[in-house]
């Protein structure tokens, strides 16, 4: 995956009409999307189709999958033929749940994330002490894209080290979680920026800050 301006917006609002508004604000430096549990339970997954057909955005589905691989089977399909380019997957749950994930995507031409620690405090205790295992895991399994948290760098270079120079590392947490874009980019192909985009006063200006820190 390619991501314009190394900059994810992790669209969190729960209005098509808000979504739209920032949608129409930032995707001129933009090119892909997350879309949560946030706005889709809140317009239903219809809304996935709907910014397809309207926005020239690959959306990247933040479902955070974590079932039995037959039920997390159906919910990639699902998610993807709604329109949604990736799906961003647990790897806690192990090898079975996380292959038929990634086994579905590929028979749809689509790809999987596959989520290795998380970006909140409360993920030290249970998270860190396996992520490591995780992105060994998805090395194993052939997966090529990972999320890793932007405001732990140590943690984010260490899961670096682990799936290699080649793989896709995209990164939540900057902004309002207290990573830096320039720092976590450092690691990461691609930062995730959600509130701080989407609740500015101008999400264009604060954009176009983030892309030239970057630069800068
Ligand atoms: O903190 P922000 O508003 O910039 O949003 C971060 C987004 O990334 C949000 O959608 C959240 O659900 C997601 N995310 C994390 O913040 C941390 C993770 O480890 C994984 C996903």
């Amino acid at each position: 995956m390619k991501v314009k301006n190394q900059i994810i917006l992790a669209l969190d609002v729960e209005e098509k009409d808000e979504a739209y508004s920032i949608l129409d604000q930032t995707t001129e430096y933009l090119d892909t999307i997350k879309i949560g549990y946030p706005l889709t339970l809140a317009e239903g997954p219809s809304i996935i189709q709907s910014i397809k057909e309207d926005y020239d955005v690959n959306i990247i589905a933040d479902f955070k999958v974590a079932d039995i691989d037959a039920t997390n089977e159906k919910i990639v399909k699902t998610t993807l033929n709604w329109g949604a380019d990736a799906i961003i997957i647990h790897g806690f749950v192990g090898e079975d749940s996380v292959l038929a994930c990634k086994n579905m995507a590929e028979s749809l031409n689509k790809e999987i994330f596959l989520l290795t620690e998380m970006s909140h405090p409360g993920a030290d205790k249970f998270l860190k002490p396996v992520s490591l295992d995780i992105a060994q895991m998805g090395v194993e399994l052939g997966i090529t894209n990972y999320v890793a948290p932007a405001t732990k760098l140590d943690r984010l270079e260490k899961i670096r080290n682990v799936v290699g120079d080649d793989a896709f590392i995209i990164s939540p947490g900057v902004g309002v979680q207290g990573g830096t874009a320039k720092d976590t980019l450092q690691y990461a192909d691609a930062a995730i920026i959600g509130r701080s985009i989407y609740n500015s006063e101008s999400p264009k200006e604060t954009l176009e800050n983030v892309i030239n820190s970057i630069k800068g």
